[in-house]
């Protein structure tokens, strides 16, 4: 008989967290994307790890590769509270642990096959395979019950994007029982739905397998010298030629957020989408509702005194709105609007902060005038330092997006002060 609340308990979710996401440019110089920054006291793999936990998941796996220090940190810090003698995990994965040849992760699907041992180990009858470096809320228990329930070996979440976005996904058609008919990673041309053909049916790189399937297609993956041995690229399109994936739409099992909202799901992968995502949290009515207490969202952050305001040597106080201010940071008064300061930050007197993203352990210098910036962590900006007013200065000094986010780093900071 099938229990619906045992299946998170027959799986081991598998959080892949070895891309570099070079895209988010020197945010990712020293940092895996999943420990990037987010939210004003998360880093973006809590979300995944906190859809584990709320799902019912509580042996999880995290496949480490590129630049892991902060990442795994991070983990031991503030995941390390699942019980072992419960048979309740967050295992670390780092690649070249477990071959002799200590060979490197080549693809996500040659991270998780050569973790298939340990995976082995927990007998787990599904494997959920998730990505480390996504936001959304989603209860993977739904996802699990639809997977079992359709009789499926693989499931695949998919969201609709517009269809100018698509070519970075994989995208597919369904018919109408939901099975996959056809899967194209990253097309360029990438076909529209049936029914809304402005809009693509993406793959959100979240998939389900019954175990012993899965350890199958992946040694056969292993022996295959043409495959590139990557979940979107070599091992999906194969299963559906074979006929056996199912799609399963994130609307079934997306937390909701707010209402009237739709399901939220982003991929914070570059600078702008970075930036844009943060600073939603400060609007009035964010898109991402992060103070749900049926859906919370654990991190670790070091314990901090709360938030303290100042008035400036003149004894006027700050003007703020729609700012989230992190424990720890010390504002005096200056001017801040749309803006996030995580933890640690110090605000000296007369600056002018808009849409501003500072990470954690910085200070901005008296006088500052910043717009439209993300500051990685540690910098120190000096007194009277000016972003976001002439355009061509802050290209030569910094990192600007296309759409005129400008990303400030300490290396930046180092190398324009060394020149001066
Ligand atoms: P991509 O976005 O290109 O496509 P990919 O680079 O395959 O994603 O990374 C997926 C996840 O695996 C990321 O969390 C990344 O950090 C991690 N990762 C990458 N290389 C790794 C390695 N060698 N070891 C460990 N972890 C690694 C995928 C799918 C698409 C789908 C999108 C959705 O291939 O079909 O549409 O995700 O974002
Ligand atoms: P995060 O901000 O993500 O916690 P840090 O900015 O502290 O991470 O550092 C990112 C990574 O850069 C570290 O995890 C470490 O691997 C590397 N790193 C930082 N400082 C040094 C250093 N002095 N020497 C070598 N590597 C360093």
């Amino acid at each position: 008989m099938l229990v619906a609340s045992q299946l998170p308990k027959r799986t081991v979710a598998l959080v892949l967290a070895g891309g570099r996401g070079t895209r988010l440019h020197q945010l990712t110089d020293n940092r895996a994307k999943p420990a990037v920054y987010f939210g004003g006291k998360f880093r973006i793999i809590d979300f995944a790890l906190s859809n584990c936990i709320n799902s019912g998941i509580r042996r999880v796996g995290v496949i480490t590769q590129y630049c892991p220090h902060s990442l795994i940190r991070h983990l031991q810090r503030g995941w390390s509270f699942l019980r072992g003698e419960q048979n309740e995990f967050v295992d670390l994965m780092p690649a070249g642990q477990q071959m002799e040849e200590g060979l490197w992760y080549r693809g996500t699907a040659d991270a998780v096959a050569q973790n298939k041992g340990i995976l082995r180990s927990y007998e787990p009858e599904y494997i959920l395979v998730l990505a480390g470096d996504h936001i959304y809320k989603m209860d993977y228990s739904m996802l699990l019950l639809d997977h079992v329930e359709s009789k499926s070996l693989c499931t695949v979440a998919c969201i609709e994007v517009p269809r100018e976005d698509a070519s970075g996904f994989g995208v597919m058609d369904v018919d109408e029982n939901r099975k996959i008919t056809r899967f194209l990673e990253k097309p360029a041309d990438p076909p529209g739905m049936p029914d809304n053909p402005d809009k693509s049916l993406a793959s959100m790189g979240i998939y389900v397998f019954n175990a012993d399937y899965l350890y199958r297609l992946l040694d056969e993956d292993c022996g295959d010298n043409t495959s590139s041995h990557d979940f979107g690229k070599d091992i999906i399109p194969k299963i559906v030629g074979q006929g056996n994936a199912m799609a399963h739409y994130f609307s079934m099992s997306c937390v909701p957020s707010a209402q009237f909202v739709p399901p939220y799901w982003r991929d914070v992968g570059t600078i702008d989408s970075f930036w844009s995502a943060n600073l939603d949290l400060t609007s009035n009515m964010p898109q991402l509702n992060i103070y749900d207490e049926d859906w919370p969202i654990w991190t670790y952050q070091e314990q901090e005194p709360p938030a303290k305001f100042v008035p400036d040597p003149h004894g006027m106080d700050g003007v703020i709105s729609n700012t989230m201010v992190s424990g720890g940071c010390i504002v005096c008064g200056s001017k801040m609007s749309n803006s996030i300061l995580f933890s640690k930050v110090r605000v000296q007197a007369f600056c002018n902060l808009d849409q501003v993203v500072v990470l954690p352990n910085c200070e901005i210098g008296q006088g500052s005038k910043l717009k439209k910036v993300v500051i990685d962590r540690g910098c120190r900006i000096p007194e009277g330092t000016i972003i976001g007013e002439d355009p061509e200065l802050d290209a030569q000094r910094f990192y600007r997006s296309p759409n005129g986010v400008v990303l400030v780093t300490q290396e930046m900071f180092a190398k324009l002060y060394n020149f001066e």
